[in-house]
């Protein structure tokens, strides 16, 4: 490690050290710097951006609305960035990422293109030993993992999977050059989020373009827009109490849910939210009624008006039948929210492939081969993705003062300390992660709060002279049960989906984000922190 890099003494390189320069790392050394500790950042990447430098195939967009979908740590960034549309195109939020890294300061922390492998803690110094996969070593006291929630692809064990002798790219490791579609036969495996926002780009210029669907999804149409001048002046003079609303919501935006019980609204009305709930676009058709995601029959009337919008859509009544899911309650996946992906269905070069009633077989050198026949490709693309919110840390050897690894801590499925600390295993904050909103909620407000709190425990530790903090076994046992306790309340846990770990063969089935709300996960923490801590124990 250079000096210039490293600005400590003793036997420590640094007293933070922080894995990952997406929006979590990258506010985790801001943070950790301002209050004084010596700072030094991992990233896999060539740069910072994290989920958005990996993840930048034709069409990506965050779902989340670019004035939310933002930091709020410092009001002159928030005052001088100008997001142009409503939903920020992966470009753009590379660049705000870019943006904040250049007027931070932050790039100068971090080693690019390279990787945390493994750690294990040496109590006699309270030091994790820290191993790079260059062959490089570090010692630090604090490790922030904020490697992110969907950062680990799924390469599916689909036979064949090497012999294709076409392009096969991944949506998830995209490269960085312009991919050319044009003229080609193009296949695209998976339709969850990054499937269905790939699609309607590449079927625009593919000679043909093949779907294969195993699982339909829920898509609402995001209806984008350009933020005009008045509107941003506007967002402008409200930002603080946006911001609040958004602390204290169910995920992290200002928007809310119509206070009424369903069955108090008529009929009439009830069609109109839902109308207004659609054009609102995305993942918000999940939050119109209370209970939506709680009570089936509220459910399904969402799910009844999701069903005719897409047959509206689709001009052939057997392809809309296996666009439309059966499978889970509406919401209970992430919604995807697309730019014409069911509009797609009706053009002539497209075509659905339904794995359910024809699954594949093999992927052969020219393509891929289907119980009924061969589907031939000059290119793949495999959207099939992540080993979603234990699959990035469990990949790390990390092993505690008991030698316990966190893949063997939670062979029985994640169990935290408010989702960010796990017993065992000292110093090691791990954010956003199972057991606490993450993914539900807004990433990047959850990074701010999560690092905000993280740090507040060093920040106590240190004022009571301590080298050490970790969460109680009974505290970490009890939040985790909490957790579960509230999923198990709502209908969540009918889907097999990522949030539930069952995309990945073999993974514990449970739901892993908390989904008793972000404002209520707040409040718990603050609650926590207020009693000195509560459930945490410092020591030398
Ligand atoms: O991954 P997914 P994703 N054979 O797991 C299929 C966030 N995100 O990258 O459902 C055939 O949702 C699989 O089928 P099935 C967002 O939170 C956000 O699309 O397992 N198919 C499924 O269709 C999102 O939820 C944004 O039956 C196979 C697909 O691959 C999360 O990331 C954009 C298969 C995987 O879908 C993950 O989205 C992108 C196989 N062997 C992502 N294996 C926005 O902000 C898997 N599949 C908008």
């Amino acid at each position: 490690m250079t000096e210039s890099r490293v600005p400590d003494s003793g036997s420590l390189d640094c007293s933070v050290l922080v894995v990952g320069a997406g929006f979590a790392g990258l506010y985790a050394v801001y943070a950790a710097r301002r209050l004084g500790h010596s700072v030094i950042g991992i990233e896999a990447g060539e740069d910072v951006g994290g989920t958005w430098y990996w993840n930048r195939y034709p069409g990506a967009r965050c779902d989340v609305e670019s004035v939310d979908y933002s930091y709020s740590f410092d009001a002159d960034l928030q005052r001088d960035w100008r997001w142009t549309e409503r939903y920020a195109t992966q470009p753009e939020i590379l660049a705000y990422a870019r943006h904040v890294a250049d007027r931070f300061k932050l790039r100068r922390h971090y080693l690019f293109k390279e990787r945390v492998t493994a750690a294990s803690f040496d109590e006699a110094d309270a030091a994790w030993a820290v191993q790079l996969a260059g062959g490089g070593s570090l010692r630090a006291r604090w490790i922030i993992f904020a490697a992110g929630s969907l950062s680990t692809p799924i390469r599916p064990d689909i036979p064949g999977i090497d012999n294709f002798t076409g392009e096969t790219l991944f949506t998830a490791r995209w490269p960085n050059e312009p991919v050319c579609f044009e003229g080609k036969r193009v296949g695209v495996i998976g339709t969850g989020a990054s499937g269905i926002q790939c699609t309607p780009i590449i079927a625009r210029s593919a000679a043909k373009l093949t779907v294969f669907q195993r699982s339909p999804n829920y898509s609402v149409p995001a209806f984008n827009r350009t933020i005009p001048d008045d509107e941003w002046a506007q967002i402008q003079a409200s930002y603080p109490e946006r911001r609040q609303k958004s602390f204290a919501s169910g995920g992290g935006s200002p928007h809310e849910i119509d206070p009424r019980e369903v069955w108090d609204i008529d009929g009439a009305e009830r069609e109109a939210l839902l109308e207004n709930g659609w054009k609102k676009g995305g993942v918000l058709f999940a939050k119109i009624f209370q209970k939506q995601t709680t009570d089936e029959s509220v459910n399904a009337l969402a799910r009844d008006f999701a069903e005719k919008k897409i047959r509206a859509i689709v001009c052939d009544k057997s392809l809309a039948d296996d666009l439309i899911p059966t499978d889970h309650p509406i919401g209970t996946k992430r919604i995807c929210t697309d730019s014409g992906y069911f509009e797609t269905f009706n053009r002539d070069n497209v075509e659905l492939v339904n794995l359910r009633r024809d699954p594949i077989k093999a992927i052969t050198e020219s393509g891929v081969q289907t119980e009924s026949g061969t589907h031939d490709l000059d290119m793949l693309i495999f959207a099939t993705g992540f080993d979603a919110m234990t699959g990035t840390i469990t990949r790390v050897d990390f092993r505690g003062p008991g030698g316990q690894s966190m893949a063997e801590a939670w062979a029985d499925g994640p169990r935290t300390m408010l989702g960010m600390m796990v017993p065992g295993f000292p110093n090691l904050f791990n954010i956003t992660g199972p057991g606490s909103p993450s993914v539900l909620a807004n990433m990047i407000l959850g990074a701010e709060q999560h690092v905000d709190f993280a740090l507040g425990l060093v920040t106590r530790a240190e004022q009571g002279g301590h080298t050490m903090v970790e969460p109680r076994r009974d505290a970490a046992d009890a939040w985790t049960a909490h957790v579960d306790a509230i999923a198990r309340g709502t209908l969540f846990t009918q889907a097999k989906s990522w949030y539930m770990g069952a995309n990945v063969e073999g993974k514990k089935r449970t739901f892993m984000p908390y989904i008793g709300g972000f404002g209520a996960y707040i409040r718990e923490c603050e609650a926590i922190r207020s009693a000195g801590y509560k459930g945490f124990v410092f020591s030398s």
